[in-house]
């Protein structure tokens, strides 16, 4: 038993100067929206034909009102970041000349720096701000689990009870600012709990997505050395049980294999898909939620971090090697996560908003975690999947919650269009206002089908491009203030400056195709790559000097408008999550009959993209289906089963060049029955591989 603390739950001089400094005036206003409900807009571009006036204002008119903005932050980056900061609360403000950066490895390392000498603390900005002025009743999650009939909701002032407890019970642990912890949980309303509880004190959260393997997650623990981890005993995903307790425990004993015996403590969350008394246990490191959480103490004071203090790491798949620890800092990520959930979904306090991504990857993040609770929106948080118990399981969510916002993935609008528009239109949509999607490109035929057929054609659909590397939304649509056009994320977001380069690094104009890059830092940026700050230097800062480079092809059209064309690099976008192909050939190679392996990705009618294997065995007579069957258990052990191959296509040999190159190109058009659009192959060092490889499709 823990005693309470008497601490007051709120410094009241501190109260006044939040009320003086920080615009709790315009926020109570921003909340007072019924005045403004149901008043008719004078909006005069509409995003889509047909689409009926906007229930109230949006936050940016216009396409002018956009430019205006646009060129202040891209003129005076520094001004225009620190008047939009002044809406978050700083318990010390930031330095005069707080934004400094070098983009360009000729001039040393890489660095980039916002609002440094400012201090603050993120979840202060997202639950007790809310709670200080009067809103602690508000929703905050609205849950829904697997099964129909669980659903729970939790208000602003109950979610920074629950957050303060755990942050209490991370301090009682000796968790400190800094020090690494390793998530690995189920959407339900504990995952975004436990990530604002470490951030409350300071420490940085690795979230890892829950459909990782067991080796997946102990390099991420080792990577990162995590002291401590929170997992729950079991989840259940559509009809299958996942026993996330059973991942974890291996997870710890292969990183002590591989020497790193750091894990002291396992927060276990039970859920009745595998009850206590079933969960495999490790006694004096394993304790349960249940008995350690609810007796904390209910507030606890924010850790203040400077701007530049690390709040998060989250691992991504990159083109070479390991996955990459993607380090992200308070302030920056902060203001920009804010400022984008805001102006992109057209955010006010109270809307209802549904993102459909799972907070183990950086959409959950950013626009599931902080950028809403920076709102106060109200978020539902989905722990199924969209098809289950029926294809009609979103769209009646929307309507039971009056879902304003839904912003989902392309790949699950292509997986449910297959069931027809009647589990759509059997359900009430008028609530939505704004959709959007996020991933990978969206192909016009899902784009007409979300417009038309969920939304009416009265809903703008805001295509956002962006990376777990940038933070935010870089290049999207702002819902009402311009025409949109299937396929195209349209323009850049404030304080981005996109550029597309030649080959040799030069800047086109006008309407032209080439490499996506980014010309000054945006306070979102990710610092660095976790423990290795010259890979980060490397991966993104030496491809073309002075531009930060996604790895994206882009083109831009007559109108400005932006079109994502997918990876330059070796990374495959499988239904909106990245896989490195580097990642998957060396879980195939690690097969002991396997001699070599070279991984693509080709087009998938659901998935976006597909991973399709070429691998080359030791002997011939390992080619056989039962064969297959072990290599896919491989990748599905050291990735997971999103990174399994849909295919793998036996390669006698591999089409090189002499320099011992493997020639992705003509692997892509084998793979797609290209033949006749092969290219150049007299720079292959041995030409006939590419007939025998065609001889053994299928096989
Ligand atoms: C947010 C997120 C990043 C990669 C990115 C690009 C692809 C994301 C996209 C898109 C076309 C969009 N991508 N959004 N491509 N249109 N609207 O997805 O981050 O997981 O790091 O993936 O996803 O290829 O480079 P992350």
């Amino acid at each position: 038993q823990v005693a309470r603390t008497h601490e007051p739950r709120y410094d009241v001089t501190a109260l006044k100067e939040e009320l003086k400094m920080h615009r709790i005036q315009v926020l109570s206003k921003q909340f007072n929206l019924d005045s403004e409900a149901g008043q008719q807009v004078g909006v005069t571009l509409f995003p889509t034909a047909g689409s009926q006036a906007y229930d109230r204002p949006p936050l940016i008119k216009d396409r002018s009102d956009y430019e205006r903005l646009h060129k202040w932050s891209i003129d005076d980056p520094a001004g225009f970041w620190a008047e939009i900061a002044k809406d978050f609360f700083w318990s010390k403000k930031w330095d005069d000349n707080h934004h400094t950066y070098n983009f360009d490895m000729r001039k040393g390392r890489i660095e980039c720096n916002w609002f440094k000498g400012g201090k603050t603390n993120i979840t202060y900005n997202c639950l007790d701000r809310w709670v200080a002025s009067g809103h602690g009743n508000q929703l905050c999650f609205i849950w829904e689990g697997n099964d129909l009939g669980h659903e729970r909701v939790m208000t602003y002032q109950q979610v920074l009870n629950d957050v303060c407890r755990v942050a209490n019970w991370l301090r009682a642990q000796g968790v400190k600012k800094g020090d690494c912890v390793t998530i690995y949980l189920p959407m339900i309303c504990e995952l975004p709990i436990a990530m604002l509880a470490c951030a409350r004190i300071g420490a940085v959260h690795s979230v890892v997505f829950a459909g990782f393997s067991a080796d997946a997650l102990a390099q991420r623990i080792q990577d990162c050395k995590s002291k401590l981890l929170f997992t729950s005993s079991a989840v259940n995903r559509g009809p299958k049980r996942v026993d996330l307790k059973h991942i974890v425990d291996d997870a710890i004993s292969i990183a002590e294999r591989n020497g790193y015996k750091g894990v002291k403590r396992v927060l276990v969350y039970e859920k009745s898909a595998l009850p206590r008394e079933q969960t495999p246990w490790v006694a004096g490191r394993d304790v349960w939620w249940r008995d350690e959480i609810p007796n904390r103490p209910e507030f606890c004071s924010p850790e203040w971090m400077d701007a530049e203090d690390p709040l998060f790491m989250l691992y991504t798949s990159g083109s070479t090697g390991q996955p990459k620890g993607v380090l992200h800092t308070t302030g920056g990520y902060m203001v920009q996560t804010g400022t984008a959930n805001k102006y992109v979904f057209d955010l006010r306090p109270g809307d209802v908003y549904w993102c459909t991504a799972d907070c183990g990857w950086i959409t959950g993040h950013t626009f599931l975690t902080y950028g809403p609770l920076l709102n106060g929106a109200s978020c539902v948080l989905f722990g199924s999947t969209p098809a289950y118990p029926d294809p009609g399981r979103c769209w009646n969510m929307i309507e039971k919650y009056k879902v304003r916002v839904f912003y989902t993935a392309p790949t699950l609008l292509r997986s449910l269009m297959q069931f027809g528009d009647k589990w759509v239109t059997a359900h009430d949509r008028s609530s939505l206002r704004i959709l959007g999607t996020v991933g990978e490109p969206i192909n016009p035929h899902a784009w007409n089908w979300f417009n038309e057929v969920v939304g009416e054609k009265r809903c703008p659909i805001v295509d956002t491009w962006w990376q777990t590397e940038t933070g935010a939304a870089m290049i999207t649509p702002l819902p009402y203030a311009w025409a949109t056009k299937p396929g195209s994320a349209t323009l850049p977001f404030f304080g981005v400056q996109p550029v597309i380069l030649n080959d040799k690094g030069e800047e086109l104009q006008g309407a032209c195709e080439g490499i996506l890059a980014i010309k000054k830092p945006w306070p979102s940026i990710m610092r660095t790559v976790y423990g290795d700050h010259e890979r980060f230097e490397k991966t993104y800062f030496s491809a073309f000097k002075g531009y930060y480079f996604t790895g994206d092809g882009c083109r831009r059209d007559e109108d400005g408008y932006y079109w994502i064309t997918g990876r330059v690099d070796d990374v495959i976008n499988v239904s909106g999550h990245r896989v490195g192909t580097a990642e998957v050939e060396s879980a195939l190679t690690s097969h002991p009959q396997c001699a070599e392996a070279a991984v693509i990705g080709t087009p998938h009618n659901i998935k976006g993209e597909a991973v399709y294997a070429y691998v080359t065995m030791l002997s011939e007579s390992d080619c056989t289906p039962a064969m297959k069957k072990e290599l896919v258990e491989i990748v599905k052990r050291q990735i997971g089963s999103f990174a399994i191959p849909d295919c793998i296509h036996w390669a006698p040999g591999l089409p090189k060049t002499r320099s011992g190159k493997i020639m992705r190109r003509i692997l892509r058009k084998i793979a797609t029955g290209a033949y006749d659009e092969l290219g150049d192959t007299s720079t292959l060092a041995e030409p006939g591989v590419v007939d025998t490889l065609i001889s053994m499709k299928g096989k």
